[in-house]
């Protein structure tokens, strides 16, 4: 028998229809390949779908359905100012649709964008609020604007999407970078925040109850199409779809280990799985100078037939599953969101000074804005090497711990925040 061959895996989009036809459902009625956007169609015919899961939420009617977790019910939760996994999680938001929830998101440094999935921003109409939950309270600021990745629903692993805020978030919230390191996502710890629905992995998915939840998982394999093959388990440079398994610790339920032949028992309690409402949601991983966004969650997805890691025959967030993420680092998708925040950057002029072996980054200008100072070794791929809140940038950066054998070229570059 050959296992290793695409699977027929079944999936769902993990966003949650409130009634304004934005999502990839089109209705609950009929939940059997009822999925309707085009490239979904697409890979349905190539590969088939064993059963789909459809939310329908009646707006007003019915509340609207964290992420699911491996300890026990409803744990995991991420409270406002108190950061997670080294993580401060208060940029990561609900995404209202015409006042409804819909989505997650993050977001990103400028403070003017948010990042999600393109699922959830590919409709035009309507309204879209971004929601911060703070240790004050809720604030609300409205989206002018939002947009999916011009290739979403052309080229799987597309499904990003921006929201453009009115204004610019309060520089008390934090901004996040994208990952821009492709392969570095692979096979280390990640981290995730969303506002989806509860449950736990023994019975799967729930109802939502408007939290926000945080956990770790680990992405084992990439993808071009909704599939996961054995050539793709370990990763491809060139797939713009991440994949990770929900571990129960047992070998039975390893869906990476029991069908791929890759075993990896998982984080234990601190294990979870995004579901409906998670969709938007980033993962972070932790790159050498600080935690960027690998993947914003698409999808899930069960292996089809018998034997299975899988607890149950459903799509519904059970130990065994599939998730499906966004790949941020592809190539095409890290440039979308660096294009688009870069509107809300202004350069400022930087020098160096070298003196007695140290060297020094003189950063230029007042900067009573956030200040954040990146460094590359390909002019490509930009990570943050200093972050500084308003008015607290140094004017002189000490950067000599910087071996010359480690990074023998490394350039430099500042930016602050636009004030409209
Ligand atoms: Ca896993
Ligand atoms: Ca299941």
């Amino acid at each position: 028998m050959d296992i290793h061959r695409f699977t027929r895996i079944a999936f769902e989009n993990f966003n949650v229809e409130n009634g304004d036809n934005y999502t990839c459902f089109r209705h609950a009625r009929n939940p059997v390949n009822s999925m309707s956007l085009n490239s979904i169609n697409q890979i349905g015919r190539l590969i088939g779908f064993a059963t789909v899961f459809v939310a329908m939420i009646l707006p007003g009617i019915l509340p609207v359905r964290a992420i699911v977790t491996s300890d026990a019910y409803g744990t995991h939760i991420a409270e406002p100012n108190q950061p997670m996994f080294g993580i401060n999680h208060d940029g990561v938001i609900q995404i209202l649709r015409n006042g409804n929830f819909s989505c997650s998101g993050a977001l990103l440094e400028g403070g003017r964008h948010v990042l999600t999935a393109g699922h959830c921003v590919s409709n035009p109409n309507g309204a879209i609020t971004v929601r911060f939950e703070l240790e004050s309270g809720f604030l609300d600021i409205e989206a002018e604007s939002w947009e999916a990745h011009p290739q979403f629903s052309i080229v799987p692993g597309s499904d990003v999407g921006i929201i453009t805020l009115a204004e610019r978030a309060p520089t008390s919230i934090p901004r996040y970078q994208p990952l821009g390191d492709t392969g570095s996502e692979i096979d280390v710890p990640n981290f995730i925040f969303g506002y989806g629905v509860v449950g736990h992995a023994l019975t799967g998915k729930d109802v939502r109850d408007g939290r926000k939840r945080g956990g770790m998982n680990r992405y084992e394999a990439t993808g071009s199409i909704n599939a996961i093959s054995s050539a793709t388990v370990g990763g491809l440079m060139t797939d713009r779809w991440l994949f990770s398994d929900f571990d129960s610790g047992l070998a039975e339920n390893d869906g990476f280990g029991f069908h791929f032949g890759k075993p990896d028992l998982g984080f234990g309690d601190d294990e979870v799985y995004a579901s409906n409402g998670d969709s938007g949601a980033p993962i972070f991983v932790a790159s050498p100078l600080g935690f960027a966004i690998a993947g914003v969650v698409s999808g899930g997805a069960r292996y089809p037939g018998s034997p299975n890691s899988d607890l149950d025959t459903l799509v519904n967030a059970t130990w065994g599953q599939f998730s499906r993420d966004t790949r941020i680092s592809a190539p095409e998708n890290y440039r979308f969101i660096v294009e688009r925040t870069a509107q809300a950057l202004e350069r400022i002029p930087i020098g160096i000074r070298r003196e007695s072996g140290s060297l020094y980054l003189n950063i230029g200008g007042e900067n009573t804005e956030p200040v954040y100072v990146k460094s590359s070794s390909d002019l490509t791929n930009w990570h943050d090497f200093a972050i500084f809140n308003s008015g607290e940038a140094p004017a002189e950066l000490e950067i000599d711990e910087l071996s010359d054998a480690v990074t023998p070229r490394l350039f430099f570059v500042a930016f602050t925040e636009r004030v409209e």
